[in-house]
């Protein structure tokens, strides 16, 4: 398969990543071009391209990226708070067609975001 999100690729193992957490539905890794000190991404498995695109077969995946972001939050001392992202589409801000949660701390954040 030629079309493999860069996402895919690292889920599948053919480009080493630094898991942060790994388990059957989902990985957490650092985002390669952090906008915060922690920038962190939480990975369904599953290649679900967006927000819009899951279904209700998808609702305890859901909830689990949004368990692990926490957990993964948790372990990297974001004890002040941090913020949960998601982007959906190009008007989102959407990079990569492959469902990820961000996870940002380690500054003050800003409202309403950019
Ligand atoms: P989004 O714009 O919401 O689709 O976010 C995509 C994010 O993915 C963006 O913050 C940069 C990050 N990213 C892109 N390519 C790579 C990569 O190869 N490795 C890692 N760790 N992050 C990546």
């Amino acid at each position: 398969m030629t079309n493999k999100t860069i996402f895919q690729k690292i889920i599948d193992g053919e480009i080493p990543a630094d898991l942060l957490h790994d388990d059957e539905e989902c990985v957490a890794i650092r985002d390669v071009n952090p906008q915060a000190p922690t920038h962190l991404l939480v990975i369904p498995k599953k290649l679900i391209p967006r927000t819009s695109e899951a279904s209700e077969e998808d609702q305890s995946l859901l909830g689990h990226l949004l368990l692990v972001a926490k957990k993964v939050a948790s372990e990297e001392g974001l004890n002040e708070g941090f913020r949960i992202v998601i982007n959906n589409g190009s008007a989102g801000g959407e990079s990569v067609p492959h469902l990820h949660v961000h996870v940002l701390g380690g500054r003050q954040m800003g409202w309403p975001p950019g």
